[in-house]
């Protein structure tokens, strides 16, 4: 039993996505919006810019990108930054997306991550033993926030078989001038095109990455609260933020842990075994 039904279940699996409507409530993105207003404040931008700054560049950052998987870290837009190598605006309009762990580390997003909501969807599609793998902040900001090119979530988050499913859940309205998700109906069915690895040098792509026609995408926009549920083998994409409104989004990859093995070059290398959401 779960909380899809059937048309539900079958539009899923026939285009590979579903927008299920007023998924959260108005209370609980009030609490993730403010609790992470609360971390922006906190952080320091200079204690990660000290990093950038450094003459083992890339080591220090391919470093503070995995150990992100565990923790609660802060990635910077590409056009917030000036010449000079400073900030040109204020740090809570810079940031492109906080994570990886926020599902674990941070209540407010812990609870809605572990809800029986959630649990109940990731039943619906017969996940057994479902893991949050990660969860991203995405904050989509006014003017600069960045385009997310055209790719498959199995890509990133490898399981044998692949198992890989997006909930992305739109903490503002998603629109065609703030950046909504734009997706290939049914090119889920088409199987995954590149993996994404880490090895000794870093991480990178196994192939370079098909060329799309603009044409096949259609738009997924949303209101705040709905959530989008993505199959690993969709292909998504979103186009730059050029309006002056934001559009933040809670995004989290969920995996299933039983009958297949999570693939050991995948850039997430956990020290602590996550929990599954319930084991079936
Ligand atoms: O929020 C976006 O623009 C893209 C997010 C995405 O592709 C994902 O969460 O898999």
């Amino acid at each position: 039993m779960g909380m899809l039904s059937q048309d539900q279940l079958k539009s899923f699996q026939s285009q590979g996505y579903l927008v299920i409507e007023s998924f959260a409530t108005h209370d609980e993105i009030q609490t993730m919006t403010k609790r992470m207003e609360q971390l922006v404040d906190e952080f320091d931008p200079s204690s990660t810019a000290s990093i950038f700054s450094t003459k083992n560049q890339q080591q220090l950052t391919d470093d503070y990108f995995y150990e992100s998987a565990e923790r609660v870290s802060f990635f910077f837009e590409e056009k917030a930054f000036g010449d000079d190598g400073n900030l040109k605006q204020p740090k809570q309009v810079s940031l492109n997306k906080v994570g990886h762990a926020l599902h674990e580390i941070e209540p407010a997003f812990k609870k809605f991550s572990s809800s029986e909501k959630t649990s109940s969807l990731m039943r619906s599609l017969g996940y057994k033993r479902p893991v949050i793998m990660q969860s991203m902040y995405i904050f989509k900001q006014p003017g600069i926030g960045g385009e997310v090119v055209p790719h498959q979530d199995n890509s990133f988050i490898y399981t044998e078989p692949q198992t890989c499913t997006g909930l992305w859940l739109a903490l503002e309205d998603a629109t065609l001038s703030n950046g909504c998700l734009w997706a290939i109906p049914r090119s889920h069915k088409n199987g995954l095109v590149r993996k994404f690895y880490r090895d000794e040098d870093g991480v990178k792509f196994d192939r370079p990455s098909p060329s799309y026609d603009k044409k096949d995408f259609v738009p997924i926009e949303v209101k705040a609260g709905s959530l989008v549920v993505i199959h690993g083998n969709l292909i998504h994409q979103s186009f730059e933020n050029q309006s002056p409104k934001s559009r933040h989004a809670y995004s989290l990859h969920v995996v299933d842990t039983t009958g297949c093995k999570w693939a050991p070059e995948n850039w997430i290398r956990r020290k602590v075994e996550p929990e599954p959401l319930y084991v079936n």
